[in-house]
């Protein structure tokens, strides 16, 4: 069978999972959130990644059931934390959003469902999105960026600084995080360079009253490094690789 044949069958039959990576407050070095990272365990050929599965369900469209899956699983385990807890935790739960269905007018509307279903607030809710979504149509990414926020949610850009649209967007569109590539981060301690735009980026962000995620941090040097420059969050293998759901809940009281 090709691999949409069996995505297709994976959505139906529970082969899909939702991992979930700790997101760093790099002052208190408590979780501030969890990004939800999509898993698939096929009966015969194992993990197969997001980077091979994901593309395929952006080709073959199955990206928009897929997408609504994962914002319903994520907003259910962000309130089973809470239930678990016996409290409202203090953290977000952070959904990527793909080009295509930032191309679809209705992906707020579905946002909006799944927000209703698991009984959660837009404002713990946050949705990475990238600029791809933005260079097609930036027309239509104002219309639905602009009711994603009319939702509460907080509004990331992810792997910021590798796409091909203008800065002018930063401007226009109501974005809240700027989330900088693991390439430049990773390169951070041997690369003047990379100092040079991760700075620049800080810098950028302050100035526009947006914060900043630093992704891909794999040692304790990359942390104290970033956190010393004033990046706001970190996210990386040094912290934790995307966890179960109910190990996530775990790390979280570890940290506390
Ligand atoms: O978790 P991992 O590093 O394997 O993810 C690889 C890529 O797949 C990343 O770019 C990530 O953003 C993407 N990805 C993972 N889960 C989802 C998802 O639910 N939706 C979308 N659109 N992309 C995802
Ligand atoms: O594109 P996006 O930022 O959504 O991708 C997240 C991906 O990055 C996930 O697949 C996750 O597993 C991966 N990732 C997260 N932290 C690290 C890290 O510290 N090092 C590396 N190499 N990958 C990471
Ligand atoms: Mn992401
Ligand atoms: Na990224």
């Amino acid at each position: 069978f090709s691999i949409e044949t069996e995505l297709r069958r994976a959505l139906d039959s529970d082969q899909l999972d939702l991992a979930y990576q700790p997101l760093i407050d790099l002052r208190s070095g408590e979780v501030s959130g969890f990004e939800a990272l999509a898993r698939w365990v096929h009966p015969d050929r194992g993990e197969i990644s997001p980077n091979e599965f994901i593309p395929v369900a952006e080709e073959s469209g199955l990206i928009l059931s897929l997408g609504r899956w994962a914002m319903h699983r994520a907003a259910a385990s962000l309130a089973q934390w809470d239930e678990q807890a016996g409290h409202k935790l203090p953290i977000s739960v952070a959904v990527n959003l793909s080009a295509i269905q930032v191309a679809r007018d209705d992906v707020a509307a579905v946002v909006d469902d799944a927000l209703r279903a698991a009984n959660i607030g837009g404002e713990r809710l946050s949705l990475e999105l990238t600029e791809s979504c933005i260079v097609q149509d930036p027309g239509r990414a104002t219309r639905v960026f602009d009711a994603l926020k009319s939702l509460d949610t907080t509004l990331a850009m992810d792997d910021f600084g590798t796409g091909y649209s203008s800065l002018a967007y930063l401007q226009r569109l109501p974005i809240d995080v700027l989330k900088i590539d693991r390439s430049f981060v990773s390169a951070l301690m041997v690369d003047p360079d990379s100092v040079a735009i991760v700075r620049a980026v800080l810098s950028l962000a302050e100035a526009l009253s947006m914060k900043t995620t630093a992704e891909g941090i794999e040692t304790r040097e990359l942390a104290a490094t970033l956190a010393a420059l004033g990046c706001d969050q970190g996210q990386g293998f040094f912290y934790a690789r995307p966890l179960k759901a109910d190990a996530a809940l775990d790390y979280w009281r570890s940290r506390r």
